[in-house]
């Protein structure tokens, strides 16, 4: 293949590329990547966290009590979409602890029903 065939080549894949991709184009896909626990929900036992995005499950269930830290890995949001955390209380109603709106990389906290947790995105 010539230099200038390799160029419209690559510009081709370039095109296709685009079209494969419309509207999405700015919407970055991020990963939590570590959770802290501050504060549980529960008060015996270790809390069951689990995140959602859009109703559906993205973490299953990591037990954390209080100051444990946790590396996660394999949980990717696309970037402006709502995180909630949930906590476990299987066969009664899980808690809501939060939910927030992933703008981009950075740390979130999940305050609600007594619990304090650190989220890290990036
Ligand atoms: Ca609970
Ligand atoms: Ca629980």
């Amino acid at each position: 293949m010539s230099s200038a065939r390799k160029v419209l080549a690559a510009v081709a894949l370039g095109v296709s590329a685009l079209a494969v991709a419309p509207l999405t184009a700015n919407a970055q896909t991020l990963h939590v990547t570590h959770i802290t626990c501050h504060e549980q929900e529960d008060n015996t036992g270790a809390d069951d966290i689990y995140l959602q995005v859009d109703g559906g499950t993205v973490m299953e269930s990591i037990q954390f009590v209080k100051g444990d830290s946790k590396d996660i890995s394999g949980v990717g949001i696309e970037q402006g979409k709502v995180l909630v955390m949930r906590e476990g209380d299987f066969p009664d109603e899980d808690d809501n602890l939060g939910q927030k709106a992933i703008t981009g990389p950075g740390t979130y906290e999940f305050t609600d029903d007594g619990a304090h947790y650190t989220v890290t995105v990036g």
